[in-house]
């Protein structure tokens, strides 16, 4: 790879297998599936094709929030497509997200499947069928989807440069730690007004944050807590706080987890009695 300060991009781009950078094996510039293979199906209407990645966690803590509101027909079975092994290229998964990344649901419930793909609108899809955690009122509700496309340039755009990047390059790195620093003093300066981040009832839009902003503030995502000075923003602080005290984002987290806690690590979901049982601890234990 040229060095950052030498390089002048050619006049037509080409693809050069293996950057050095950590997807640098799976991703590719075409799209479309690289091998065949079907995508398990459980019996609940909801069929999620996820991983435990913040984008994937907003949709198991949706699904976990419109259960606990007694939504029984959110029931899912949650399956894993483990991103780093390439399952997001198997011909199933391209059957539902053409755009092969995670996550992706099939909503089996009407007479036609509805395949689903990008968190927003897989939240936006869930709180519109169930009429719940997105406000009606016009106004309200403006205040509730502004942030969909915002919160990820977090992992795209600064986790990617900070800690994945084959090389730190100074000016890629300043960039996105200016802006994720203006969205962090943005979510700051609004919560400290207001409960939650659409006003004082909880919705979609802390469910879609609290995952890339909150893994900031507490959970030292990217290894960058210091470095982007996160105690700093108390109010933000205190929402990671609320948010992550709920037992629904605490279950939500686990699903379709592969890192951390054995206990903490639900691969497959498919009843709620499955976080009791069938956490990774549980099934090493029981082999
Ligand atoms: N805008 C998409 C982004 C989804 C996304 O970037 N997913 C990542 C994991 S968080 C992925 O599947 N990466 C696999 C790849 O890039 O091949 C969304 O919100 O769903």
């Amino acid at each position: 790879m040229t060095d950052a300060s030498t390089y002048t991009p050619p006049k037509v781009w080409t693809w050069k297998q293996g950057n050095g950078g950590k997807f640098a094996n799976i991703n590719r510039p075409v799209s479309g599936p690289t091998h065949d293979k079907e995508l398990p199906v459980g019996r609940h209407p909801l069929q999620l094709y996820s991983m435990g990645t913040p984008n994937g966690v907003k949709v198991t803590i949706m699904l976990e929030e419109l259960l606990a509101l007694g939504h029984k027909s959110a029931e899912y079975d949650a399956w894993l497509i483990n991103i780093g092994e390439g399952d997001q290229f198997g011909s199933g998964f391209v059957a539902i997200n053409p755009n092969s990344k995670i996550p992706a649901l099939l909503d089996r419930s009407g007479e036609k499947p509805i395949r689903v793909f990008e968190s927003g609108a897989i939240l936006m899809h869930l709180a519109e069928k169930f009429g719940a955690l997105l406000p009606t009122e016009s106004a309200a509700r403006a205040e509730c989807l502004w942030q969909m496309g915002s919160a990820p340039y977090v992992g795209g755009g600064f986790g990617h440069f900070y800690a994945y990047a084959p090389s730190k390059f100074e000016y890629a790195i300043d960039r996105f730690t200016m802006e994720t620093k203006r969205q962090l003093d943005v979510l700051d300066q609004r919560l400290a007004k207001s409960e939650y981040i659409a006003g004082e009832a909880y919705t979609i839009a802390d469910i879609a944050i609290w995952p890339w902003y909150g893994g900031l503030a507490q959970l030292d995502q990217y290894g960058a807590s210091e470095f982007l000075q996160v105690q700093e923003y108390k109010h933000l602080q205190r929402w990671t706080t609320l948010i992550g005290n709920r037992p629904t984002v605490k279950r939500g987290r686990m699903v379709n987890r592969t890192r951390g806690e054995p206990s903490s690590q639900l691969h497959e979901r498919h009843e709620a009695s499955d976080f009791e049982t069938r956490t990774q601890d549980k099934l090493a234990a029981a082999k």
